[in-house]
């Protein structure tokens, strides 16, 4: 598990919330895995691991496989899902998510 300090309980839990194409609804998910209730650091940390070519930013083809972050065996969010995690995250309009936007999201 990636995550270190999240509950296997808890991934699986909001995994399996979100198991239907389109059901996917990131503030549910953060509360629910318990990525909203940790510290700064570990949602860096969390962000570094979805960055996963470690560009500083999380792309739209990354986020597409968010939840595989999580479990390999999640599904790819679908396409509307993946712009609306998108242009709710991306602030500042550049098209990718960047860490001060990533942890907006988390908190949210
Ligand atoms: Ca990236």
């Amino acid at each position: 598990m990636v995550f270190a300090d999240l509950k296997e309980a808890d991934i699986t839990a909001a995994l399996a919330a979100c198991s239907a194409d389109g059901s996917f609804e990131y503030k549910g998910f953060f509360a629910k895995c318990g990525l909203a209730g940790k510290s700064s650091d570990d949602i860096k940390k969390a962000f570094a691991v979805i960055d996963q070519d470690n560009s500083g930013f999380i792309e739209e083809d990354e986020l597409k496989l968010f939840l595989q972050n999580f479990s390999a065996g999640a599904r790819a969010l679908t396409d509307a899902e993946t712009k609306a995690f998108l242009n709710a995250g991306d602030s500042d309009g550049d098209g990718k998510i960047g860490v001060d936007e990533f942890a907006a999201l988390v908190k949210a």
